[in-house]
């Protein structure tokens, strides 16, 4: 299977988070990438320049994320840049020239700070996913792997947060889209709810977005992927929740995948991007689905069996020592082609 990854995107490297109340190490990690690609033949990705990227993001949120390290360290700062007061209610387009308003305005939480290299890793993840999408048009392969990192599906139109910056999937789905190779779908099987695409694609009829998630009432990011969340005007009916309790382990989660099957080929997709997050399994750190190593080849069937080409997109995944061997479990099990 064709892999994609660009050694930029190991630029990216916050230092601290801020969680239940600590600084604690950044968990989204460089060695997570890095561990994955050495099991892979990767190529680097092309340059598709910024025009997709801004048909799913606001520009001015794209400006924000170029500029605001610089900004950040020209207002005499230290370290990452992060926000800590955020506009909820009466949201406005208002001109914010001081970066600490700016960080707040263009984010949802304290978790996702702005490092020195977070652009340009930013932007080669979502060059990442486009490249690995072109490839597969290119070559008529079924399946691609987009190696991205930092992940996207927390970043929504003009906002960032959960450890994404750019919406990789979107940005990829979007574009699967305009190219005609829809029908398309996003299935997104990380732990966390991808409440970042859900927003994107929330009143569009021409994305079904899917998303398998631990439960919102426990765990991040607890505000979205509630079940009676559907989507809305010409996109009602075109979102699809399934939240599971933690412990969930694989019975109850095939179940969920055959439902999010079923409703993927009843809506008449043709092409699949699966936002695949490692983060399911049990020797997660920040979650609490209980899948094994061996449960990943049966995800991977379960996937091919859908019978779409799918380009598959890294979200996350924080068991770092055995990330590689449960990401590439995972896709030797897909069809080659
Ligand atoms: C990203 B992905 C804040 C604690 C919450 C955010 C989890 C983001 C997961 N520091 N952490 O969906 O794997
Ligand atoms: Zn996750």
């Amino acid at each position: 299977m064709k892999a994609v990854f660009d050694d930029r995107q190991l630029a990216h490297a916050p230092v601290r988070e801020l969680h239940n109340g600590d600084w604690v190490a950044y968990a989204e990690v460089p060695g997570r990438a890095g561990d994955i690609a050495a099991l892979l033949d990767c190529r680097p990705p092309g340059d598709h320049g910024l025009a997709p990227i801004l048909a799913v993001h606001d520009a001015q949120y794209v400006s924000f994320l170029k500029c605001a390290f610089a900004e950040w360290h020209a207002a005499g700062r230290q370290g990452d840049a992060i926000g800590y007061t955020f506009p909820v209610v009466q949201r406005r387009d208002l001109a914010l020239d001081r970066i600490d308003a700016q960080l707040g305005r263009y984010s949802y939480d304290a978790g996702t700070p702005i490092a020195q290299g977070t652009w340009q890793a930013a932007y080669w993840s979502a060059q990442t996913a486009l490249s690995a999408l072109h490839d597969m048009t290119d070559s008529g392969e079924r399946t691609a792997f987009a190696l991205c990192r930092p992940p996207g599906h927390h970043a929504g139109p003009d906002y960032m947060g959960g450890y994404c910056y750019l919406n990789n999937a979107a940005i990829a789905a979007r574009q699967a889209s305009a190219l005609g190779l829809g029908p398309v779908a996003v299935l997104d099987v990380d732990y966390h709810h991808g409440n970042g695409t859900q927003d994107i694609f929330w009143q569009d009829d021409a994305i079904f977005f899917a998303s398998i998630h631990a439960d919102p009432r426990t765990d991040y990011p607890f505000y979205w992927g509630y079940a009676d969340e559907r989507g809305e005007g010409a996109g009602e009916g075109t979102t699809l929740n399934l939240p599971l309790p933690r412990g969930t382990g694989w019975g109850d989660y095939r179940e969920a995948l055959m439902r999010s099957s079923e409703a993927i080929a009843n809506w008449g997709a043709k092409f699949l991007v699966l936002s695949f997050g490692a983060d399911t399994y049990e020797g997660d750190p920040i979650s609490g689905f209980s899948l094994s190593q061996n449960d990943f080849p049966r995800l991977g069937e379960a996937i091919g069996a859908m019978g779409l080409s799918t380009l598959v997109v890294m979200e996350g995944g924080y068991a770092v020592d055995d990330l590689g061997r449960n990401v590439t479990a995972f896709l030797d099990a897909l069809p080659a082609q």
